[in-house]
């Protein structure tokens, strides 16, 4: 905090009128689960939603905003610290442990309060790191701004629920309930399969947003009453894309766009780059809304964040004009891990799949309540669905590259195309230049993490980044054509280090087939490594290979899980082989882990082993 600066604006408010505020509130008005896409502000088909309209044209709508990560606890973590998750290891939804936050840094609402403000948050907070004391004045249902001492400026949150993913959790009586002429106007996206089913979900996600904004527009009536309006910066944004299928807990633009509208007071507008009532095609990621707030209140953003602040004190004109670029992140969703990383710059959106045989539309206990999910398989199973609507339950390509002006929905990769080879390879480069600079922890699995990285995880990283560099290097084979490769992943299966032989099956059962050269190194693996994570990477490439195993092993490599984390990365191997080979029988039992692992039915190991055994 720069308190020169903060006197000096002091000074200069107090002289212009010693009763205006020095300083503006800010709220947050966030709703769960909500893409642009399905929003009359950004599309036609969209739902109407009259008071946050009213909101841009009093102030800026950010055609290009991205939260990071397509689910709740990671965004969050995001948003609140400024910086990306795989970094700081709050990057999986939810956490096995609360992680430490990096040394010295604070949740951005500390600040604020040190400067002066009153914080308050109604109420998520869903954090996958360990709260420190003094970042809310209150932090509950019942938290208030209104509460503040008299003059005293506000940061205010207030989260509404009602579009949450929970909310379409609806039965088949109400599809069955609704006519279709109710539904005629819906139009579904590419990938989606139209059936009543889809088109009854959109329609009711919509009248949730209606509902959402109404919500919205009676908190905003309040602050009219109490003539904050003129003092008060109102951010509204989803906290991660939409939830409708292929989009919460994917790392498309579905799951990673937002909708960002920021109102601007009058009195204010000295401290944005826009005008009131335009839109503006800067990018802003989650990881910048920290600094930005900071930046608002005239507070200096703390180093160490991965941030920058676009609006305010702190932001610059000319950095904010060509800034182009967001990052995202998926790693585990509940009991279903993946490894996808994804670069926007401008229109282009390239997609790095580091498991590319771990198909979006594995089972995910969570996503598939939903019936429109249930369904989606159901159709793919009887062979009713196109090309675009399978692609879905299909191994994906190592890469993808899609050109989100001709193709929003990223349903035509162009990743093979002969006229995109020379932006690919920068996209590539660029994307890799900017893992190794975190660097990303995710090259090692999260058990492994958990035992090694909790302490100090930022630390962790930094003492490992060479090493996290030849792992990369080593998932980075699957990029290049097998016979290319063929040594250096044969070098990569013999290495002393673990996860360079763990990275080097995964490459193997990326090739898959192509690989088959490799199965007796494979199997030797699977019968002698000593690291179990290891051999369960072996077995995947036997299993999905169609190659001779004796089933004892699955067993042997359960029974050896030392953690709830580890058994649960073994299981999502098993389910993918289960989806992959459904005629294939598993003998499991839930004996063979410890009854504490299953107390919650919630619980990731219970949810595996029920789908694995076939419990409903
Ligand atoms: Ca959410």
């Amino acid at each position: 905090m720069h308190i020169s600066l903060l006197l000096g604006l002091l000074l200069i408010n107090a002289a212009c009128s010693p009763t205006e505020q020095s300083f503006p509130n800010i709220v947050w008005l966030t709703t769960e689960d909500n893409a642009p896409h399905h929003m009359k502000l950004y599309n036609d088909q969209g739902a109407s939603m009259p008071a946050i309209e009213k909101l841009a044209k009093e102030g800026i709508v950010f055609d290009n905003a991205f939260s990071n990560a397509p689910v709740c606890s990671v965004a969050r973590s995001t948003l609140i610290t400024g910086c990306y998750a795989p970094r700081v290891f709050t990057q999986f939804h939810r956490r096995a442990q609360h992680v430490p936050l990096p040394q010295g840094l604070m949740p951005f609402p500390f600040y604020l309060r040190q400067a002066g403000y009153y914080t308050t948050n109604s109420h998520k907070q869903d954090y996958n790191f360990i709260l420190p004391e003094g970042v809310w004045d209150e932090s509950s249902k019942k938290a208030t701004y209104k509460n503040r001492k008299p003059g005293q400026p506000f940061f205010h949150v207030q989260n509404h629920t009602v579009t949450h993913e929970g909310s379409l959790h609806f039965n088949q009586k109400a599809i069955d309930n609704t006519a279709d002429e109710d539904l005629e106007h819906i139009k579904v996206f590419p990938y989606h399969p139209d059936t009543k089913t889809f088109r009854y979900s959109y329609h009711h996600y919509h009248n949730r947003h209606v509902l959402a904004d109404q919500q919205m527009g009676e908190f905003i009536t309040d602050l009219e009453e109490q003539g904050l309006m003129e003092d008060t910066i109102i951010f509204y944004f989803g906290d991660h894309g939409g939830v409708l299928p292929r989009s919460k807990g994917y790392a498309y633009e579905s799951g990673l766009q937002v909708p960002l509208v920021v109102y601007v007071p009058e009195k204010w507008k000295h401290l944005f780059h826009h005008s009131k009532g335009s839109r503006a095609e800067t990018f802003v990621e989650f990881v910048d809304l920290a600094p930005t707030v900071l930046s608002l209140a005239g507070v200096s953003p703390p180093e160490g964040i991965d941030g920058t602040a676009v609006l305010g004190a702190y932001s610059e004109a000319s950095k904010i004009e060509k800034k182009n670029t967001s990052f995202g992140y998926a790693d585990r969703f509940d009991e279903k891990y993946d490894l996808v990383r994804t670069l926007r710059v401008g229109k282009y959106k390239y997609i790095r799949n580091y498991q590319p045989f771990n198909k979006d539309g594995l089972f995910n206990f969570y996503r598939y309540k939903m019936l429109a999910y249930q369904e989606w398989e159901a159709l793919y199973n009887d062979g009713k669905l196109n090309a675009l609507q399978r692609q879905f339950f299909e191994s994906r390509g190592p890469e993808g590259l899609y050109d989100i002006d001709q193709d929003p929905h990223e349903v035509n990769d162009l990743s093979a195309s002969p006229d995109h080879q020379e932006i690919l390879l920068q996209m590539r480069k660029q994307l890799q230049q900017k893992l190794l600079a975190l660097p990303d922890l995710s090259f090692y699995p999260e058990p492994y993490l958990l035992d090694h990285a909790l302490e100090n995880p930022v630390v962790f990283g930094q003492n490992n980044q060479d090493e996290i560099k030849e792992l990369m290097m080593v998932a980075d084979l699957n990029l290049s054509r097998f016979e290319e490769v063929q040594e250096q992943i044969k070098q990569a299966l013999s290495d002393d280090n673990p996860w360079k032989r763990y990275w080097g099956l995964v490459v193997c059962t990326s090739f898959g087939e192509k690989a088959k050269s490799l199965a007796p190194q494979i199997k030797n693996i699977l019968e002698q490594d000593d690291e179990n994570l290891v051999r369960t990477r072996a077995l995947e490439y036997l299993l999905l290979n169609q190659k001779s195993v004796d089933h004892r092993i699955v067993d042997t490599l359960l029974k050896n899980a030392k953690s709830e984390t580890e058994a649960n990365l073994i299981l999502n191997s098993l389910a993918l082989v289960k989806s992959s080979r459904p005629q294939m029988k598993f003998n499991l039992s839930k004996e063979i882990f410890p009854p504490e692992w299953y107390d919650k039915p919630n619980d990731l190991v219970n949810r595996r082993m029920d789908h694995l055994i076939g419990n409903p």
